[in-house]
């Protein structure tokens, strides 16, 4: 970013750092193209010129609130900006329009509550300080001034604070959009307790974040003509459905199981609970417990959360039953059982917790036996039932698990939706997204491999807004520009979601072959892309890939591709469910229809279905005006008080933060149509629109007038250089003071 101007001997400057990522420091001689810098420390480095940036002695101490009025803008800037205000608990700053949110890890007092609120509410941009309740008031002003749909996208890695941020703009926009408390649930209390309730089934402590949310979210907020919230819609991205039985420590399943397990005593024993160390779903980690959490209050505050959205106590306890159920089931082990390549129950307690799972199933211990231990083959011939070795039987267990789970969370995301309802009559929404940001582990699956084909589209919706709408207005506007460039990744995406040949395409085609292995796939990936600059084909590796995405390489291991991909329902587990004699439970099973149950061979992927919620959801966010905020985790101990310079440096690239500081402040980032330029600043110099005045040329005087210089003006637009506008606020700002001060006098000398 930027080359270094006048670099001489005395100069201030940073310079890289491997792992400060930047350091300051004092030019002591320059030879050459290299100069030599003396750390405050004493220490001597010789660093190229082309790599040393000036350092703003000038910069308050205490950083500036947004990135723009930054006088020198690089990376080590814009980083020190950020770490100085971290020190002082700023954790907000903005980036033009962008907001960046540094997760505080500690509730700092005061900055979420009612007063707060109050001051943000129609507050002017920028006037206050950079806050997430900044952010909520211009998009639903933007909604009722001008009737466009807004959205908030709200991104960055697991424990980032997305999930937090996302509860403050929705307590926020409930602030502004609710009624006053009448008898009964009002829209804005149920979309804010929808939080609780799903939080408890969709989220788990992780190694990044002991609150992780397993799923992406857009809540969609409806407003009336009056901007009054008027109804609500969640819609939910890929629960990770792994998690509900197998688990590494130190991580924990999903809250609700201990939850339950804490719940009061006369619930544990109805479900014949008990210690979470007894089952096999929960005991695979040695996390029970997380610090500073209740289990037990939280299953109340859960309950309680289900009443205010419209579950009735019925349909609770069948949640709960269900809950239960899962926790017994995985408790049934297997042996071989006297036919060969057979499986029974091992031992009394898995008889026990088979027989607890039929019973809070409702539905015939033996029926069930047999459906996880046995399959159906059809053949043209005959129907053969055939036996599961233990193995198969728990691997037909542990499928039955996650599929009662996802449909379990399916049908809370449908019934809160029902009970908030839709408004049809809404003109306008808010849409706020809470979706998993980047992930590049150690080991990538096809989760991270969905998740960071999200992030690709999201970035790509990024880019479009912030750098070739930028463009686009700038040209239509017929205004000097010196082109940008920015990394498109229009060809990652292509790579993945292109119908026919993407890889997704190929995946589908690999699920529905029945030869086909993950080896297989990962060869036809291989010829297919052979020269695709985005695919790279791991040396010695025949079952590993890697894509190079916008924000790095990625590899991914294939193996278990082909599975996850499956949508698929064992007819046998669909059977046992839909006949439940719990209408709750048969209700999540419905019976497929005859005629489209002939058709159940037609092959239904994961993927496929995920690529078109995507692109509804790409959708929806294009008919809305954007508005970012990029949280960013300051540390990996989940820790207040440390930022971690490198690690931060990384999540402001793979956010496109820094590019897009670089575009907003190489151009234009201010730009009023002449008439509301006019509007507000004529007071300036009001004698510019005496007479037969031109709009432009009066625009251009104004400006001329105030010592401006480095504007542009368009064919309908004004174009102001980052930091002119604030400098025109302050003059209107005196001349509206001396004016009320004039008024005052003379109303003064009237009395
Ligand atoms: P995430 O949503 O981005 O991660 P969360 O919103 O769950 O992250 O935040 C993680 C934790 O950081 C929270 O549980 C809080 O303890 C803390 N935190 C975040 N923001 C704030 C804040 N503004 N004030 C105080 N504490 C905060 V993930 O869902 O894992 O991708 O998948
Ligand atoms: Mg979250």
């Amino acid at each position: 970013m930027g080359t270094p101007v006048n670099i001489i001997v005395g100069s201030n400057v940073w310079i890289e750092d491997a792992s400060l990522a930047w350091i300051d420091g004092k030019v002591s001689k320059i030879n050459g193209k290299e100069a030599e810098i003396e750390t405050p420390s004493g220490k001597k480095v010789t660093a190229d010129l082309s790599a040393v940036y000036p350092k703003d002695m000038e910069a308050p101490a205490g950083g500036v609130d947004d990135m723009t009025k930054l006088s020198y803008l690089h990376e080590p800037g814009v980083l020190q900006n950020l770490s100085s205000r971290y020190e002082l608990n700023e954790i907000y700053t903005y980036t033009g329009n962008i907001l960046i949110a540094i997760n505080p890890f500690q509730r700092l007092p005061h900055i979420y509550d009612a007063h707060m609120m109050e001051q943000y509410k129609g507050a002017p941009f920028g006037e206050l300080s950079p806050h997430v309740f900044a952010v909520a008031d211009v998009a639903y002003r933007a909604m009722i001034n001008e009737g466009k749909s807004n959205s908030i996208l709200v991104s960055g890695e697991s424990g980032a604070g997305k999930t937090e941020t996302t509860k403050m703009l929705m307590r926020y926009l409930a602030y502004l959009g609710g009624r006053v408390a009448t008898e009964g649930r009002t829209v804005e209390q149920q979309v804010l307790e929808s939080n609780p309730v799903l939080e408890a089934f969709g989220n788990a402590k992780t190694v990044r974040n002991n609150n992780s949310s397993r799923f992406g979210k857009f809540v969609e907020i409806q407003f009336d003509k009056h901007g009054r919230i008027s109804g609500a819609a969640i819609r939910t991205y890929l629960l990770e459905r792994s998690r509900v039985c197998q688990i590494s420590d130190p991580e924990r399943n999903y809250h609700c199981f201990y939850l339950l397990c804490a719940a009061p005593q006369e619930e544990v024993e109805k479900y014949k609970l008990g210690n979470p160390k007894s089952f096999h779903y929960l005991n695979q980690s040695n996390c029970y417990e997380l610090v500073g959490v209740s289990d037990a209050r939280d299953y109340l505050a859960t309950r309680r959360a289900m009443d205010i959205v419209g579950i009735s106590e019925k349909e609770q306890d069948a949640i709960f039953r269900v809950v239960a159920a899962i926790l017994h089931l995985g408790n049934i082990e297997f042996a071989k059982g006297e036919e060969v390549d057979s499986s029974v129950p091992k031992n009394d307690s898995a008889k026990f917790h088979l027989k607890m799972t039929a019973e809070l199933l409702m539905c015939d211990p033996q029926v069930l036996e047999d459906a996880l231990c046995k399959r159906v083959m059809i053949t043209p011939e005959e129907v053969i039932k055939r036996s599961l070795d233990p193995l198969n039987a728990t691997v037909s267990r542990d499928g039955l698990a996650k599929t009662i789970y996802s449909r379990l969370f399916d049908w809370l995301v449908d019934k809160i939706n029902f009970s908030i309802g839709q408004d049809p009559n809404s003109k306008s929404l808010i849409g706020v997204l809470d979706i998993y940001g980047f992930e590049s582990f150690k080991t990538n699956s096809f989760e991270q491999f969905c998740i960071n084909f999200t992030n690709e589209k999201l970035q790509q919706h990024f880019n479009q807004h912030v750098f070739k709408m930028e463009q686009e207005e700038y040209t239509k506007e017929e205004i000097d520009w010196s082109y940008i460039e920015f990394v498109d990744n229009q060809d990652v995406l292509d790579l993945i979601e292109k119908k026919p040949g993407g890889i997704i395409a190929l995946l589908d085609e690999a699920c529905m072959f029945p030869k086909s292995t993950h080896e297989t796939f990962c060869q036809k990936l291989y010829q297919t892309f052979k020269v695709h600059k985005r695919f790279i084909k791991p040396k010695l590796s025949r079952t590993n890939f890697t894509l190079a995405h916008y924000a790095g390489e990625v590899l991914y291991a294939a193996d278990q591709f082909l599975d996850k991909n499956k949508d698929y329902v064992v007819p046998e587990h669909q059977d046992l469910l839909c006949t439940s004699k719990c209408t709750f439970v048969a209700g999540l099973f419905p019976q497929i229809a005859e005629e489209s149950s002939n058709k159940s061979t037609k092959f239904s992927s994961i993927g496929s279905r995920f690529k078109l919620q995507l692109q509804q959801l790409m959708e929806t966010l294009n008919s809305t005006e954007p508005h970012y905020i990029r949280c960013v985790k300051p540390n990996n101990l989940l820790k207040p008080g440390y930022f971690e310079n490198v690690n931060v440096m990384q999540q402001l690239r793979c956010g496109g933060v820094l590019e897009a500081i670089r575009i907003s402040c190489a151009g234009y980032p201010t730009r009023r149509t002449f008439y509301e330029f006019l509007n507000r600043f004529n007071l300036l110099a009001p004698e510019v629109l005496e007479g037969n005045y031109d709009e432009k040329v009066a625009c251009k005087r104004i400006l001329e007038k105030k010592g401006l210089a480095g504007f542009q003006i368009g064919k309908t637009k004004v174009f102001l250089r980052a930091g002119q506008m604030a400098e025109l606020d302050a003059r209107r700002a005196e001349v509206l003071s001396n004016a009320a001060k004039t008024i005052q006098r003379q109303i003064r000398t009237h009395i």
